[in-house]
């Protein structure tokens, strides 16, 4: 667990902050159970990468492969509960009433936790859509009204007879400009952005924090490793987002009651 004097010195800078943007990665969702993205590739994933399965061409190859993994991670994702570190995030709404919380990850769990805002970057594994999105941009599908033809396959939009998909951002695909643009907005508005649980490593989700940085903010880092965002993060708290994130807000409240 950090030093107990570099939690006091973040929970001082973001009590301090005017505006606190949060941006997080499968790391937050770990101590729920849900696998992170890069050993989402356990057991039988294993053989996998997941850039090979997260495409459209690999949808495209292998209809039945891709939409068993997401099946396999949906189950995952559904018994999942919020862990400690999604609630403290959510509790920060206490001292941050218009906090919204940016995330990579495509499962509800900040969502679970209380947390009023959620821009989801990369979508939403629990919806599916039409791969062809014939009604438009995002053609979103009830699993009850697609068409199941075959085991062997993934089911069928009701109304152009494609196969259906996770509404999830795969690699090579433009993120939700909304989604994106807000993102960026927080970002190059914050005095402190709380990075929580994200490897850095994919774009353009990785260059927000760099972007709150030119705008004169200054990064927190929680996660118990090095990553690409370390460098330029002024505070690295190196632990499990579910056990020093209750921490911070312990000393929050501290300097709230004083
Ligand atoms: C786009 C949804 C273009 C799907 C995901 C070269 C350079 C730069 C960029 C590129 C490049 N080549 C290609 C690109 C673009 C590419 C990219 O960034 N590739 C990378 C890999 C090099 N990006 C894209 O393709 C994006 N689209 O660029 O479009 C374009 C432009 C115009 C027009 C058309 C197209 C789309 C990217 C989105 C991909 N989809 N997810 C799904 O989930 O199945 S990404 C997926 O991986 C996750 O959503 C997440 O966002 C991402 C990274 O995962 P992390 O969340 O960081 O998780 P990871 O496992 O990596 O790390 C977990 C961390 O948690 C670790 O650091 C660990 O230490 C920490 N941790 C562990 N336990 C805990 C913890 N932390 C705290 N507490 C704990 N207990
Ligand atoms: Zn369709």
């Amino acid at each position: 667990m950090p030093d107990p004097k570099l939690i006091e010195d973040v929970a001082r800078e973001i009590y301090t902050a005017n505006h606190v943007t949060v941006l997080t990665g499968a790391g937050v969702s770990k101590e729920s159970g849900v696998p992170t993205f890069r050993d989402a590739l356990d057991g039988l994933w294993a053989k996998y990468d997941p850039q090979q399965l997260a495409t459209p061409q690999a949808f495209k190859r292998d209809p039945k492969l891709v939409w068993d993994w997401y099946e396999y991670r949906r189950k995952i994702a559904r018994e999942a509960k919020p862990n400690p570190g999604h609630i403290a995030l959510a509790q920060l709404e206490q001292f941050f009433p218009s906090l919204e919380v940016i995330t990579q990850n495509v499962d509800d769990l900040h969502e679970q936790a209380g947390s009023s805002t959620v821009i989801h970057l990369h979508g939403n594994i629990a919806r599916n859509k039409c791969f062809r999105n014939c009604q438009g941009v995002s053609t979103l599908v009830d699993i009850s009204d697609a068409v199941h033809k075959s085991d062997d396959e993934p089911p069928h939009c009701p109304h152009c007879d494609a196969y259906i998909r996770p509404d999830v951002v795969w690699f090579g695909e433009s993120l939700p400009s909304q989604a994106f643009d807000r993102a960026v907005t927080l970002s190059e508005r914050c005095d402190v952005m709380l990075v929580v649980g994200t490897s850095g490593m994919v774009h353009p989700a990785a260059s927000l924090p760099l972007l709150a940085i030119k705008a004169g903010a200054i990064v927190v880092e929680v996660n118990p490793v090095d990553t690409a965002i370390s460098g330029y993060a002024r505070y690295k708290l190196r632990a499990p987002s579910g056990e020093v994130l209750p921490i911070v807000l312990q000393h929050l409240q501290r300097l709230s009651d004083a």
